[in-house]
């Protein structure tokens, strides 16, 4: 699969809550991966741009969504955020089968937390079938154990998109989101959409 991300700039983003617009594009994302990876924090980063150095335990899951404008294209994007313990792994399954993108968070300053990604990424297909995943290096401003070639080198093999954010510095943050965006498996690979598709390609 391939694994090369271009990134675009964000200027283009704009909220779309006072569009009279209908959503062009509608997708669906669940974050997984360790806890203290920075899930939570990657998500309020694109949905308020704020980010807080305190770590707020995430119960179970929480749902979020947001419509936003890109290129005078409407989106909407749903999100589950994930807990990341054992004991809440058995509700994950419920959210995965509508999912467009699943996204496993690792912290580059925590090797563990990379070799984890194997275990997420193993979990993920026994709940799904052909499920597109990008897996997401954060905490990229600190010093970092986990460089990009190693990163990168693990997500081909595996299968998996790679692209790397800081949360804390809003390094990226906008550009996961939109390469997502133009990737979401149900616009472009079923055609489901029809229209949308057209305008998802045109981004
Ligand atoms: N240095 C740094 N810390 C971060 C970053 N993103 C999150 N954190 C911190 O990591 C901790 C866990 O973040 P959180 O989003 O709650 O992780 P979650 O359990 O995966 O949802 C918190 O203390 C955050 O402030 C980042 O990009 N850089
Ligand atoms: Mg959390």
């Amino acid at each position: 699969m391939l694994t090369t991300l271009h990134f675009t700039s964000h200027e283009d983003f704009a909220g779309a809550n006072n569009s009279e617009k209908k959503p062009e594009l509608d997708h669906k994302i669940v974050f997984l991966g360790n806890a203290k990876t920075g899930k939570t924090s990657i998500i309020s980063r694109f949905l308020h741009n704020t980010f807080s150095e305190e770590y707020a335990f995430t119960i179970g899951a929480a749902y979020t969504k947001k419509e936003y404008l890109y290129l005078n294209h409407v989106i909407r994007l749903s999100m589950w955020d994930t807990a990341g313990e054992e004991r809440y792994m058995s509700l994950i399954p419920m959210y995965l089968p509508n999912s467009d993108e699943v996204v496993i968070v690792f912290d580059v300053t925590n090797r563990k937390s990379f070799e984890d990604i194997e275990n997420w990424i193993s979990f993920v297909n026994s709940a799904i079938r052909d499920p597109m995943i990008f897996v997401v290096g954060n905490k990229i401003e600190e010093d970092r154990v986990i460089n990009f070639d190693e990163a990168h080198q693990k997500c081909s093999e595996l299968g998996c998109f790679y692209f790397e954010v800081s949360a804390k510095f809003n390094v990226h943050v906008q550009e996961l989101f939109l390469v997502m965006a133009k990737k979401t498996k149900t616009s472009i690979k079923s055609g489901k959409f029809g229209k949308r598709d057209d305008a998802i390609n045109q981004m």
